[in-house]
């Protein structure tokens, strides 16, 4: 740890958090999760998110999805399941789709909420019941941070004590009720206060990701770089969450493994075609290659 009481991750130290698989493993072992995303004109934010936890080593994923964009996401997913689920014809989940998802729950390792889930106040309703009655590990991102910005103290009243939100600044200057300015000011020094507040683990997102857990502990991540700057990136790091989650780590040690391989596997990109144009499914082909490097 430095002076600022944060650890600093790299290649090394976040090897000795990664576990080997036994030659006798099974897709049992490494966890079945599921993410609810998507929304009209964002399907490819839940395709990001549900191929990235394929990547990431899930043994089994499943994507819930607004009715009426299964079609498509049949298409874009190969190895992830989908579940169709009844939408407004307005291609986005509502409250009405709440006691499927809660019949979805009971045998899956890790939740995700929110990848391209849009901000209908139907949808945020959702996201708010969602929180309030699931019990297993589960990760908030994007929309799913919209829907918690409208009242943050919402996330008081969440039931799961294993919860992972990836706000980006602008995320966090919303669940704050705050400026971007602001969470800049001290990366360090927001992420604490609001993990520790809300007792939740804190991933804040950009150039150096700070990890906050509720207790204190805090890690700000070495890899990555700004090829990562473009559009659905966020995504994946979702993916890899959840599905880290889903094969039985911790909060902490998922959150620091799976930001870490997150930009490592950009890393990678970078070496192979440089920064400028890479994209997130780029990043997305290369986690196992980044898994096998730092094995
Ligand atoms: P949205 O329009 O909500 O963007 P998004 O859909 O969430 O995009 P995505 O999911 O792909 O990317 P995300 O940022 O989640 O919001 C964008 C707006 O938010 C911006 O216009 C801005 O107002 C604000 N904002 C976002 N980032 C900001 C920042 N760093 N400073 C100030 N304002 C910001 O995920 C991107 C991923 O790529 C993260 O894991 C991130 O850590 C990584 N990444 C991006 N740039 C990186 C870099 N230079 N080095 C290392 N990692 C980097
Ligand atoms: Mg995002």
């Amino acid at each position: 740890a430095n002076a600022s009481g944060c650890e600093f991750l790299t290649a090394e130290s976040i090897a000795l958090l990664l576990r080997r698989r036994d030659r006798q493993a099974h897709k049992g072992h490494f966890g079945h999760c599921l993410i609810v995303a998507g929304s009209s004109g964002k399907t490819g934010a839940a395709a990001l998110s549900a191929n990235s936890a394929v990547r990431a080593g899930s043994g089994l994923v499943t994507l819930a999805v607004p009715e009426s964009l299964n079609p498509i996401l049949e298409v874009k997913t190969t190895e992830a399941m989908t579940v169709p689920l009844a939408d407004s014809g307005g291609g986005y989940l509502t409250d009405s789709a709440f006691p499927a998802i809660a019949g979805l729950l009971p045998d899956k390792d890790a939740l995700a909420i929110g990848p391209g889930l849009g901000q209908h106040p139907a949808t945020v309703t959702l996201v708010r019941a969602l929180l309030k009655a699931a019990d297993l590990p589960l990760v908030i991102d994007a929309d799913g941070l919209n829907a918690v910005a409208q009242n943050a103290n919402c996330l008081l009243d969440k039931k799961s004590t294993h919860v992972v939100l990836t706000p980006h600044p602008g995320e966090m200057a919303r669940l704050m009720g705050a400026t971007i300015a602001d969470v800049e000011a001290d990366r360090i020094a927001t992420a604490r206060k609001f993990a520790a507040a809300f007792g939740v683990h804190l991933i804040l997102k950009g150039s150096r990701t700070i990890i906050a857990a509720p207790d204190g502990s805090t890690a700000i991540n070495g890899s990555g770089n700004p090829g990562m700057a473009s559009g659905g990136m966020g995504d994946v790091l979702t993916g890899i969450i959840v599905s880290l989650l889903g094969q039985g780590y911790n909060c902490h040690d998922a959150c620091r493994l799976g930001v870490f391989i997150h930009g490592y596997a950009a890393d990678l990109v970078a070496q192979d075609k440089g920064e400028i144009g890479m994209c997130a499914g780029d990043v997305q082909e290369k986690l196992p290659y980044a898994y096998q490097k730092l094995l």
